[in-house]
């Protein structure tokens, strides 16, 4: 599914704004017929989460349905087109009905999904459109959901959180990413497929063009744009819907953090001589590679420096923003990181476009966070391959997505069969269904060593992610004696799995202001010591790839007595405000390549 884009075939019509709710805490909407309408209890923003938006209303832990209304109009000259609705996200289940006919639902919280709407359109009046959207997680869905009683029935209930979660973030409500409207030619481009290549100086793009079932003889032209020039075209009659093809480029610009160069693919779609559609995708040629010690870009190695990271910032919640998308690539600049990873979901587009063109390495997380294998079913397997399947499908033709990671810590609450052979067996067909799909990425999928060396996924990931928290939930306070477990724990991983280690989290709270001359957890001196630790620990192993920092920034989280509202792992704060620890990173990160 490509992202919208205006340009002389498509138009794009953003239905963000004001919007309407209706709370439906009894689930009895759809039975009182509001997908025909409804009277509203409030206006929303969308995107936007409902949870901090509209806490007043009593949607701060709020977990169930809400409606949303929105009218709209659409241009006259939308007539002769196909037009399609998409949402950038809604999470987790959404229900969709134009003019009170239904047009279709999807199940999953951070992917994009569209409808075409032309049978249901009005074209001389205005157009209801309703969402019912559920934010109930289940054992079946990715991420799963937990309940009071499963906490119990673990004898956790001391780690019972409310809203009741599996995971360490808040499970926000509402629709996060942009509704858009486009317009474009029954005939068009529905998907394109990128692969690039180095070989010497040389670069190659092939790309694989997916067209609409179109009956008329049609031509394709393809041309590759650097800067302002078109310095390579090809022309095909279009033979059935898939038009596949390749440009060579002698010399070429490689895509890389120090250089993020994109080139251009045009797509032209003509019928007779009169032009149909068109797309235009930045392209950036690069190749990563693993080696047992080392991951390389573009031949030459690269170690990551970054953070995990959220989705996550007052009121906005989820939200999509602009600015705060600036924002945070302005500050990973500022403090010399030139990775992250979207722990622990696809984060919205807009980040990896930014990604791109400012040449950050990313390393992108399908949501099965802390996938319980107790609960594990047969929908939970075939619903964490649809989501892998529609992460990969949706962020290929990025070149800033170096590594696709499966999950976050499986296991989490110690049960047996994470350890058993039917997770053994859920591993190899989740790695196996999901390398099927991108040969040209690593695959990973961080996890915290509860079974020590032994972990099952470990042999199925291309390289492993390590989340450690010596010195903070394990001995905290001492932060020397850390240093020595990490060693020594990275050490035996990789003496038994000869894979390179990316170090995926780790970290300490802090609450900006709270000071000590001695080794105190939360206080901004102890944030600092504990990470500037295990950068010397990780830089002076050979076979490290790179140090992700839990987290970038200070995130909320479901109600539990050991946060303080938000996670404070952060270095900078919720407002995107430096603690003591950002300027120790800065430092340090100037000094290493
Ligand atoms: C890790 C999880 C992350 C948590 C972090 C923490 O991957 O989601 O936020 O612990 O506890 O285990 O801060």
């Amino acid at each position: 599914m490509l992202y919208p884009q205006t340009n002389r075939c498509r138009t794009v019509i953003d239905l963000s704004g004001f919007w309407e709710i209706r709370i439906d805490a009894e689930s009895s909407g759809e039975d009182k017929q509001w997908q025909n309408g409804f009277s509203a209890d409030a206006v929303i923003g969308v995107p936007g989460s409902w949870n901090e938006q509209l806490s007043e209303l009593g949607l701060m832990n709020y977990v169930g349905k809400v409606w949303f209304q929105k009218r709209f109009s659409v241009p006259n000259a939308f007539n002769h087109s196909q037009v399609m609705l998409r949402f950038g996200s809604a999470d987790f289940h959404a229900r969709v009905w134009l003019n009170g006919a239904f047009i279709g639902e999807n199940i999953g919280g951070y992917l994009p999904f569209e409808f075409e709407i032309n049978r249901h359109l009005l074209w001389d009046q205005e157009n209801l459109l309703i969402v019912c959207i559920d934010n109930t997680l289940t054992h079946g869905t990715i991420p799963q959901g937990v309940t009071c009683e499963d906490y119990q029935s673990f004898q956790l209930q001391r780690h019972q959180t409310y809203p009741p979660t599996v995971f360490d973030f808040f499970a926000y409500g509402g629709i996060h990413r942009p509704v858009k409207l486009t317009a474009l030619h029954r005939c068009h481009l529905e998907n394109i497929f990128i692969e690039t290549h180095i070989q010497g100086t040389d670069g190659r793009i092939e790309f694989r063009a997916d067209f609409s079932e179109c009956s008329e003889s049609l031509r394709v032209d393809v041309a590759l744009w650097a800067e302002n020039d078109v310095i390579a075209r090809v022309q095909h009659k279009l033979k059935g819907s898939i038009h596949e093809g390749r440009f060579d480029i002698p010399h070429g610009q490689f895509w890389s953090p120090d250089h993020p160069y994109l080139y251009r693919l045009q797509f032209e779609l003509y019928q007779d001589d009169r032009l149909i559609d068109e797309y235009r995708l930045p392209v950036g040629v690069r190749e990563i590679e693993l080696k047992e010690r080392q991951m390389l870009l573009n031949g030459e190695p690269v170690f990551l420096k970054g953070f995990g990271k959220h989705e996550d910032f007052a009121v906005l919640g989820k939200g999509l923003s602009h600015p705060l998308i600036a924002k945070d690539f302005q500050l990973l600049k500022w403090i010399g990181a030139n990775s992250f990873r979207t722990s622990h979901y696809p984060y919205a587009e807009e980040v990896l476009q930014m990604a791109d063109r400012m040449g950050y390495l990313i390393i992108v997380e399908v949501p099965a966070v802390s996938l319980n294998l107790r609960f594990v079913s047969e929908t939970t397997l075939q619903n964490h391959k649809r989501a892998i399947d529609r992460v990969i499908e949706r962020d290929r033709n990025h070149p800033s997505v170096i590594a696709w990671s499966l999950g976050n810590e499986p296991g989490i609450w110690g049960e047996a069969e994470s350890n058993s052979t039917t997770a053994d067996q859920y591993w190899a067909e989740v790695f196996a269904f999901a390398k099927q799909l991108d040969q040209t990425r690593p695959f990973t999928l961080p996890t915290f060593p509860k079974w020590q060396d032994r972990d099952l996924v470990y042999k199925y990931c291309d390289f492993l992610s390590i989340n450690r928290y010596w010195g903070w939930y394990e001995i905290p306070g001492e932060i020397d004696k850390a240093g020595e477990m990490l060693r020594e724990e990275l050490k035996q991983l990789f003496e038994t799995y000869h894979k390179p280690i990316l170090v995926s989290e780790f970290g300490a709270d802090a609450i900006e202001g709270l000071h000590a001359t001695y080794a105190q957890l939360f206080t901004e001196e102890y944030q600092t010591a504990l990470i500037e630790k295990y950068f010397s620990v990780i830089e002076s192993l050979p076979f490290t790839i790179g140090e992700h920092i839990w987290n970038f920034a200070d995130f909320r989280t479901a109600q539990h007595f050991r946060r303080v509202v938000l996670n404070r792992k952060g270095v900078f704060n919720r407002q995107r405000e430096p603690k003591s620890a950002a300027f120790a990173v800065r430092e340090h990160w100037k000094k290493v390549k």
